[in-house]
């Protein structure tokens, strides 16, 4: 839709239509836009001046949003440059939330978002901001100050007092100019203040610089949870580490001692593994304890907890469960180690496994020991034969 002069004059202030170049009072050549063009092919590819959409770019390919690269003109990941290259489509977008109750101001910023390639969602009640900001997670609130009866000061301190949107930039727009209530809003966590009438170049460049912030904010965000994953995850199998166990095992112990509940644990190992590197290779062995860990994964619950040990041995660490369940667990294991052999050259072979279990003791007991004695049994599961479960 275009705008006459005029509508946009009463809407959001005098100095506008000059801002956007107005002839005859249709919007003609606007000024360059912060954030490059809608990338859509409507009216915002006419408006922009660069040649790259990098509003919203979040890539198919992956599934993983790749707003970091909004953060910089240049993409820094081989996947979006590649991407933007090969002409791929926009999945995601960046989210704005323009809660505003002027139907005419609010109109006006939807559109003009809209057409930049952003997802626009509207409030024009203090409920209502705080339930979409909750329930779409947008990237961006513009909240009026005056929003109908509601006052935007207060809405700003709830929406960073509930973790759920705390982390979402606020920007405020408002006819109150007056010093102290712009750093009031500040000082509520507001990233920035626009006064109304506002110059909209002045309120996209400025909507354009917290998008950039937020985007690259959440790609530190995403990067620190991969980061954290791989500390905890072993490279070869998926499973947990040792540095994982030592940080939930405490916790675990803990809670069963005061929940009084039964804590059991299980040390397996496999049969005759050098065996299987040295006729296989080592890669085949790679595969053997990957299979292993599969099978191993698949048969816990939720709260289970399945660490590598050591090289071909795993310490599994099962809440609420006695060492009889731990055992049945161990039978499916086996049974499964059975129905599905690793193939090499069309040959079959079979893993078998040796198991120690045993449960945290009600008084008296630790960490140290208790795995200790799931080590015990395991050896004595060796010493009598392999291919089966011992208690300790
Ligand atoms: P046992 O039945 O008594 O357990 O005999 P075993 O041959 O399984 O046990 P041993 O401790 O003698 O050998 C364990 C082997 O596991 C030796 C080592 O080369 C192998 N191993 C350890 N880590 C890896 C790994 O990441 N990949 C592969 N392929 N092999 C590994
Ligand atoms: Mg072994």
């Amino acid at each position: 839709m275009v705008w006459s002069a005029r509508q946009r004059d009463h809407l959001i202030g005098r100095s506008l239509g000059a801002g956007l170049g107005v002839v005859d009072g249709e919007v003609v050549d606007p000024p360059p836009f912060p954030l490059g063009p809608a990338t859509d092919g409507s009216a915002g590819a006419r408006m922009g001046h660069g040649d790259r959409p990098h509003f919203a770019p979040i890539m198919e390919e992956t599934g993983v949003d790749h707003r970091v690269d909004a953060v910089a003109n240049a993409p820094t990941d081989d996947r979006v440059r590649h991407g933007i290259g090969a002409g791929r489509k926009w999945v995601g977008r960046m989210k704005l939330l323009v809660a505003e109750d002027d139907d005419g101001v609010r109109q006006l910023l939807r559109e003009t978002f809209a057409e930049r390639g952003l997802t626009v969602e509207e409030a024009w009640t203090g409920a209502q901001t705080l339930q979409l900001a909750r329930e779409r997670q947008p990237d961006l609130i513009l909240l009026d100050v005056q929003l109908g009866d509601d006052d935007g000061f207060a809405l700003c301190r709830q929406l960073k007092a509930d973790p759920a949107t705390a982390a979402v930039p606020i920007i405020f727009l408002t006819a109150r100019h007056a010093v102290h209530d712009r750093v009031r809003g500040l000082e509520l966590g507001a990233v920035d203040y626009v006064p109304k009438p506002f110059e909209l170049e002045e309120l996209l460049a400025r909507v354009g610089s917290a998008l950039r912030v937020k985007a690259s904010q959440d790609a530190l965000r995403a990067r620190q949870e991969e980061l954290e994953t791989l500390v905890h995850t072993d490279a070869l199998t998926g499973l947990y580490n040792r540095r994982f166990l030592d940080e939930r095992i405490a916790q675990e112990v803990v809670r069963a001692q005061r929940y009084r509940q039964a804590l059991a644990f299980v040390m397996l190992d496999i049969d005759h593994f050098k065996r299987i590197n040295d006729v296989y290779g080592h890669s085949i062995g790679d595969q053997g304890l990957r299979l292993l860990a599969d099978l191993v994964r698949a048969e816990l619950r939720l709260t289970d907890v399945a660490v590598r040990w050591g090289g071909e041995e795993f310490l599994l660490m099962l809440p609420a469960t006695d060492r009889d369940g731990a055992a049945r667990l161990v039978e499916r294991i086996r049974a499964q180690l059975r129905r599905l052999p690793l193939s090499v050259d069309g040959q079959a072979i079979y893993l078998q496994i040796s198991a120690g279990v045993t449960e945290l003791r009600a008084e008296g007991d630790s960490i140290d020991a208790a795995v200790e004695r799931a080590d015990q049994a395991l050896l004595q599961a060796k010493r009598t034969g392999r291919d089966r479960v011992c208690f300790g």
